[in-house]
């Protein structure tokens, strides 16, 4: 599958970083994707097994919004939770981390899969562009930490499971923009697809659909004909970037707790 080819080195190394910092963490700030709490719950969650975790459903605004209501009370349940979008102030997520820890200045880890946007919440939460972000899954290589104002923060580079890997987890990261639109292999495309059609409604076939999606923006080769696999690789990257609609692919509510596990919050 594609995505072997993108479990690189530096994902190991990243859990390995996280390890060897997290005797100085008080809070973990879980990072989802609200889109797919339950996908992007699919990294090393026992590493932080012992830990006081907050879970931010972030990109909350590309979100189904009757979804978004489900997922937060579902999750809040057992496990301090809260909906995530650029617009949620510094305050407010400082105010969920404090109530859930002792300490007055606690040490957080910001943790999640790549292109989440852990670096986005960390700059928020010290309230400076410290941190670099971007679309692209992978722009922070090794863990950093950064205070501001009696505010200590640990920056991440996206995590991955690395075992029960499945292709139905890989599509729906593919979907939200963690796996980059290099190197995924056909059958990822199609099952991809039939999860976006089955949420969005669509009714054409993959590849009639990108066959008029390339020549609604012109993406050409010579001879006037589309260009499939440019016009594929932009559709996949619109897609994630939820400019076609706000979709929510996980909708399975149970389906949290069993990735969760026994470890719970
Ligand atoms: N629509 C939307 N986009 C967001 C939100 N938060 C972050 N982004 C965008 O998502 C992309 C990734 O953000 P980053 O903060 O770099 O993500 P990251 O998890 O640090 O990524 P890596 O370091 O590559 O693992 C950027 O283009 C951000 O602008 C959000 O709440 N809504
Ligand atoms: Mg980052």
């Amino acid at each position: 599958m594609g995505i072997n080819l993108w479990y690189p080195g530096h994902v190991q190394k990243a859990k390995r970083q996280i390890k060897d910092n997290l005797k100085k963490v008080d809070v973990v700030l879980m990072v989802l994707d609200a889109r797919t709490p339950v996908t992007t719950t699919s990294f090393e969650l026992s590493l932080f097994r012992d830990k006081t975790k907050v879970f931010l459903l972030n990109k909350s605004d590309l979100a189904d919004e009757r979804y978004n209501r489900m997922w937060q009370s579902e999750i809040s349940r057992s496990c301090p939770a809260m909906l995530v979008d650029k617009n949620t102030s510094r305050r407010e997520i400082l105010k969920i981390i404090t109530s859930h820890t002792k300490y007055e200045n606690p040490h957080i880890c910001v943790v999640g899969v790549p292109n989440v946007g852990k670096s986005t919440i960390l700059n928020k939460i010290i309230g400076q562009h410290k941190a670099r972000t971007g679309a692209q899954p992978g722009i922070t290589r090794g863990v950093q930490w950064i205070s501001v104002e009696g505010i200590t923060v640990l920056d991440s580079p996206g995590i991955l499971y690395s075992e029960i890997f499945s292709k139905e987890v890989a599509a729906k990261l593919l979907l939200i923009g963690t796996v980059p639109v290099e190197n995924i292999t056909d059958e990822l495309y199609e099952l991809a697809f039939d999860i976006y059609k089955s949420v969005s409604g669509i009714e054409s076939d993959m590849d009639s659909f990108i066959e008029d999606f390339g020549k609604k923006r012109g993406i050409l080769k010579k001879g006037g004909f589309v260009d499939i696999e440019k016009a594929r690789m932009l559709l996949f990257k619109e897609i994630s970037e939820g400019k076609l609609g706000r979709f929510t692919y996980d909708i399975e509510l149970s389906k949290f707790w069993e990735v969760l596990g026994n470890g719970g919050c």
